[in-house]
């Protein structure tokens, strides 16, 4: 039985079930050809003697082969690298004063979606961890249609105009010649474009931060970005902005421990998110909405058609209004991820467009990109992408043409079939565009209200806390310390000059730039707590992974109740020994051990507990990577707990056990129920940056 069987909402159910008939189970079946002949022999090609020529008359060989070489397709040309999962979404409330869409009306709904995470500038096998901007793509299969809400998980955009979009891209892509470096912005085309499009800079501030660098996709938000409107039945259009929170809290790794993810698990947040779900700790995030009236449009210092400024939420607060819950990974990576067409288009009544020039472009980008992409106009008839409202109009044959219309008419209007079929009235659901008043001038200029560049990326940085504003000067540090250019580098630090001083000061010591003189930075003092990760820091240890070190002679009372204990916290307690396998404890319990010190590394987990038993200590601490286990994770701030023995492995590891925060020693069998919660605790604040290194 598949496990959604149980679902209660007929509308949750409604796209599994039609996922349903084009799921092929291949178990216990005769295997066939494509034509459905069953075959007698896969492992041979056909020839004349057995040392002797491939026949043409092979069609078997010739199928698979042909169907092989065949097997990929373009990958998306930037948010290549991604993962998805299927799940609902419940508003609380109706919304029928603010929007009409049919989905956010009845909180017993459950409107099924389909969620693509991704990174947006490495290849499709490039690492998760690397820094950078994260997709947040939701395809809401509602009953009026499909809605895709295609954010990121940072709130603004490099680039103000989508004619700049390509240019964006070309920068932050390998170089061409050489084809050099992947899935990052650490290169002098990206760094040079930043120099001359200053309208980049509170973005990058973004992504020098802690947000580029996640600790898991279900620990990160995520932002519609743009501008849209909500428009409900009386015709009343708002402005309106997405926000997606997560309810385990926003986390971020350190930058050492994402660039050794990088080579030790590349898969580890796509491995992060499947395994959540497995285990049934499902990812939830909240659906916020920021509302701007009509009226309101121009009562701001930031033009809300730019996509480089937010709308500060101590200014125009968020309303949650509903919950996105994953609870079931996809069948088939190609078949769901890959294939899966997003289109910030994709509206449904009740939702509609600003005039954001960003936005407008992608409306056309969208389509265009999966015509070249899935091969044709017929995308939204792939299973992921079919919406469950039913699909009636005169588009006919394309490549790739699954449906079999019936009839003789494929035009509007006509007789031959009483004018079928026919156009709804707005009351009966049909889409009419919010019939905002637009006169102007064709020309190719941007609003002078766009060219403040440099307030927001400032109130980003009065925002940071001291650690997250020495993250981010480290960040430039790596990022333009890559690039080759002298002048590039200077004038990095000049843009960001028109931001804070001291930020340009920091940033020029660690590149050999010089600190700039005559140019004034940006007077903005305010600050909007929002905006830092460490003030909204969620102090929960639910879902965290904790590696257990212990060999053979292990002590039982410092391993069992720890992992129980953990266990009914929704912390994953996983053993990680000297060979992976069955370990046997001082008292003859047994264990196993699911990873070695080889299989598995410090940086996949978030915290360390060494177990005590001196016969398990002293093997420990004759390996060298044991000890490797205990210094990452004290270098990336991690938590760690010893028991008894345990602690003399912290100690060869040149850990000073006691003073430091974050470390947890218990000496007595009999109080490990304490330490147990004590080690919850540090866990749950996540890092301990107080911790000297
Ligand atoms: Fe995209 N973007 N984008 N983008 N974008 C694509 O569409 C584009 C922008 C975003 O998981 C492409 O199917 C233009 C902002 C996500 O499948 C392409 C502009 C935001 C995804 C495209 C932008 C996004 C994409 C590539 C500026 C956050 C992955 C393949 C005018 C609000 C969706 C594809 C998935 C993917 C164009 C800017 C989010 C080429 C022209 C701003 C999450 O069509």
């Amino acid at each position: 039985m598949r496990k959604d069987e149980n679902k209660e909402s007929v509308q949750e159910n409604v796209k599994d079930e039609q996922l349903e008939q084009f799921r092929v189970d291949h178990k216990g079946k005769k295997m066939t050809t494509n034509q459905g002949v069953r075959v007698s022999d896969d492992e041979h090609s056909l020839k004349a003697g057995d040392r002797g020529p491939t026949l043409m008359e092979d069609f078997q060989f010739r199928e698979k082969m042909t169907h092989f070489d065949h097997e990929r397709i373009p990958e998306r040309v930037v948010h290549a690298r991604g993962f998805g999962a299927h799940g609902y979404f419940q508003v609380y409330e109706p919304m029928a004063e603010y929007t009409k869409a049919k989905f956010l009306q009845d909180p017993s709904v459950k409107t099924p979606v389909f969620v693509r995470f991704s990174t947006v500038a490495g290849s499709r096998g490039s690492a998760d961890s690397v820094r950078d901007v994260r997709g947040f793509a939701t395809k809401f299969y509602t009953e009026e249609g499909n809605y895709d809400l295609v954010g990121n998980n940072i709130p603004v955009f490099f680039i103000q105009d989508a004619m700049k979009f390509p240019d964006l891209v070309h920068s932050f892509k390998p170089e061409p010649h050489n084809e050099i470096p992947q899935a990052s912005t650490a290169h002098d085309t990206f760094w040079d474009f930043v120099a001359n499009n200053t309208e980049s800079a509170h973005m990058i501030m973004w992504a020098m931060s802690d947000r580029a660098i996640p600790r898991s996709y279900r620990m990160m938000e995520g932002f519609g970005v743009h501008t849209f409107r909500f428009v409900n039945e009386q015709g009343k259009a708002r402005f309106v902005k997405f926000h997606w929170k997560p309810v385990l809290g926003v986390h971020s790794f350190v930058w050492d421990e994402a660039q050794k993810l990088a080579g030790r698990d590349p898969d580890f947040h796509r491995r992060d998110l499947w395994e959540a779900i497995e285990m049934g700790d499902y990812p939830e995030f909240e659906l916020g909405v920021q509302m701007i009236e009509e009226e309101e449009e121009f009562n701001f210092d930031f033009d809300i058609l730019d996509p480089t400024k937010l709308w500060p939420e101590e200014i125009v607060p968020v309303k949650i209004i509903g919950k996105m819950t994953l609870d079931r990974n996809q069948d088939n990576v190609f078949a769901e991820t890959e294939q899966a067409a997003f289109h910030p288009g994709h509206v449904v009544p009740g939702i509609d467009f600003s005039n954001d020039p960003l936005l407008q472009g992608r409306l056309f980008s969208y389509t265009d990109t999966q015509l070249i992409r899935l091969g044709g106009p017929n995308f939204h008839q792939i299973p992921i992408n079919r919406s469950v409202a039913p699909v009636h109009n005169n588009q006919r044959d394309g490549y790739h043409q699954m449906n079999i219309d019936k009839g003789q008419v494929s035009y509007h209007k006509n007789s031959l079939q009483g004018n079928d079929p026919h156009p709804a009235s707005e009351a009966e659901g049909g889409y009419v565009h919010y019939q905002e008043k637009v006169e102007g001038r064709k020309v190719r200029q941007r609003s002078d209200s766009f060219k403040d560049h440099y307030s927001q990326a400032k109130l980003f940085w009065n925002s940071m806390t001291d650690i997250e504003k020495e993250h981010i000067i480290e960040a430039f540090h790596f990022e333009v310390g890559k690039v080759k250019s002298k002048e590039v580098r200077q004038q990095v630090v000049e843009v960001f000059a028109h931001v804070d001083e001291e930020l340009a000061a920091a940033i020029a010591a660690g590149v050999g730039a010089e600190v700039p003189t005559g140019v004034s930075a940006s007077k903005v003092t305010l600050s909007s707590a929002a905006l830092s990760q460490e003030l909204n820091k969620k102090k929960s240890a639910a879902t965290r992974k904790v590696a257990v070190l212990a060999a053979d002679g292990y002590e039982d009372a410092t391993v069992t109740p720890v992992i129980e204990t953990l266990k009914e916290a929704g912390v994953h307690a996983e053993i990680v020994s000297g060979h992976v396998g069955m370990i046997t404890g001082a008292d003859g319990q047994q264990q196993e051990a699911v990873h070695s010190f080889l299989t598995s590394d410090p940086v996949v987990f978030d915290a360390i507990y060494v177990a005590g038993g001196q016969a398990s200590v002293e093997q420990m601490k004759k390996n060298q990577k044991a000890a490797e286990f205990i210094k990452d994770a004290f270098k990336h701030f991690k938590t760690i707990g010893a028991a008894a023995e345990g602690g003399e492995l912290l100690v060869a590891a040149g850990i000073q056990a006691g003073s430091d925060p974050g470390i947890v020693i218990v000496h007595d069998d009999k109080e490990v129920k304490d330490f147990s919660e004590s080690f919850i605790a540090a866990l749950a604040e996540h890092r301990h940056w107080s911790r000297q290194l």
